[in-house]
């Protein structure tokens, strides 16, 4: 079935639908960075964090109704929003949100993904949306979601799944789908331990973004019959879908670009190493992510600085950087910096090295410094001489060390105590 909606009706789609961002999940397998932060607040690519992704596909996408779901260490998450997020007009009905946990329904925290909207309802109730769009605050990708939400209507589903195709090898992390040819899902599986291919191609998976559109009303009513449910995990993942899919209009909507139709960006950037693969992956000269591009803006906040500043030392050493991405405020000072992302504010003294690396907020790298491979997070100081990623042994012992060889480096690995990280 292919229908061809005006983009008048889909900007009508777009302005009924309240979306809600679930960013209160710990995010523990990023380790040392998430211990001070939760996911979506870790920075990406410069001068943006992660959460900035899904509002800005968001705002890109004529939704600007957004309700942002906290829990977990959220401070710095709140702290960016207020500064970065503050431009929705209420008196055109726009508005960003912030929902944290706190004990509105009965004495429980957020208790999984569903029981963070469950506990919502009389929120949701009052916004009185047609669409509710649930959201994974995690994810790098640009998309709009009003193709989804065509699809959606299209298919007068109740539920609509974002998906991608995976290699089923990587199948076991997400939620793994089957669909019939018209596109209903028949089955889903949270991370199921042998994730069942798609029909003729053995190698590949479809699985669920964790992105999920719902007609409103049914999604009210599904949380509270799932909410009865006493031993329920409360997660989407775990136990709503696999029983609307068992019960309702389930449809998968593939996620692929819109110029080539061809499998979208998108990364998961849970673990180190694909953290810093997908902040490496952006310092190509066509990289698959185009942050350039104008007319998909990603809008982020980010601290005032003069320009990045490359500079000779007093021995006349030259201070560059090559094949990287500097941002405000940094000074190079007779330094090499090669194939690094430098976020703001980074100071790299006399004869230091820096390859490789992705380099968060206001680090100072002491003279004689060598990097190389890390990421090392807001605030460290390296003491002149830190020799980093060349002696994985030498390393485990202070640091964290990925299993791709990624040497995380925190304040606290340095026993440098900071107050909070923002
Ligand atoms: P997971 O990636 O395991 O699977 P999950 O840990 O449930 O996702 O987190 C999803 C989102 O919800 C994250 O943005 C997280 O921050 C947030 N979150 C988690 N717990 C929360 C809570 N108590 N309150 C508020 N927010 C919370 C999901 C799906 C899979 C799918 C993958 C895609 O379950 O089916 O394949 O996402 O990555
Ligand atoms: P546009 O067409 O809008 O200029 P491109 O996608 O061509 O955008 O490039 C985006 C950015 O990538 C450019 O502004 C430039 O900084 C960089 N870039 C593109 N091509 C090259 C190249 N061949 N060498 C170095 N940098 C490049």
């Amino acid at each position: 079935m292919s229908f061809h909606y005006p983009d008048r009706y889909v900007s009508a789609l777009t302005r009924d639908t309240l979306a809600l961002v679930l960013a209160g999940g710990r995010g523990s397998r990023l380790g040392g960075l998430t211990t001070q932060r939760a996911k979506p607040a870790v920075p990406f690519g410069g001068n943006m964090r992660i959460i900035d992704f899904p509002l800005s596909n968001c705002v890109n996408s004529g939704i600007r109704r957004i309700g942002v779901l906290t829990q977990y260490k959220a401070q710095s998450l709140i702290r960016h929003l207020n500064l970065g997020w503050g431009f929705m007009r209420g008196e055109l009905g726009e508005f960003i949100e912030l929902l944290p946990a706190q004990q509105r329904t009965s004495e429980s925290w957020y208790n999984g993904t569903a029981d963070a909207v469950y506990q919502n309802i009389d929120i949701i109730r009052a916004h009185d949306p047609r669409f509710v769009l649930v959201l994974g605050g995690d994810h790098i990708y640009k998309m709009d979601y009003g193709s989804m939400l065509a699809t959606h209507v299209e298919n007068r589903a109740d539920v609509t799944v974002g998906c991608m195709e995976v290699p089923v090898a990587e199948a076991t992390a997400f939620g793994v789908i089957e669909i019939e040819e018209d596109g209903q899902v028949s089955a889903f599986r949270e991370k199921p331990a042998e994730p069942k291919p798609m029909p003729g191609r053995p190698d590949t998976a479809l699985v669920s973004m964790g992105i999920y559109v719902f007609n409103a009303d049914y999604l009210i009513d599904r949380l509270q019959h799932d909410n009865d449910i006493f031993d329920s995990a409360h997660d989407f993942g775990i136990d709503l879908l696999p029983r609307a899919v068992e019960e309702d209009r389930v449809f998968a909507s593939p996620f692929r670009d819109p110029r080539t139709g061809e499998r979208a960006y998108w990364r998961d950037v849970g673990t180190l190493d694909t953290y810093w693969a997908a902040n490496q992956e952006l310092i190509g000269v066509l990289p698959e992510l185009d942050l350039f591009d104008t007319k998909w803006p990603i809008r982020t906040f980010q601290e005032q600085g003069p320009p990045a500043k490359f500079v000779f030392d007093d021995e006349g050493r030259r201070g560059m950087a090559v094949d990287s991405m500097v941002t405000t405020g940094c000074v190079i000072s007779g330094a090499y910096i090669r194939h690094s992302v430098l976020f703001s504010n980074v100071r790299a003294e006399e004869s230091s090295r820096v390859e490789y690396s992705v380099v968060l907020p206001r680090v100072v790298i002491g003279a004689r410094c060598q990097v190389h491979k890390a990421v090392i997070e807001t605030g460290c100081v390296l003491a002149p001489g830190t020799v980093i990623g060349l002696d994985p042994e030498h390393d485990r012992q202070r640091f964290e060390v990925s299993p791709e060889g990624v040497v995380l480096v925190t304040p606290e690995m340095l026993n440098q105590k900071l107050d909070y990280i923002r």
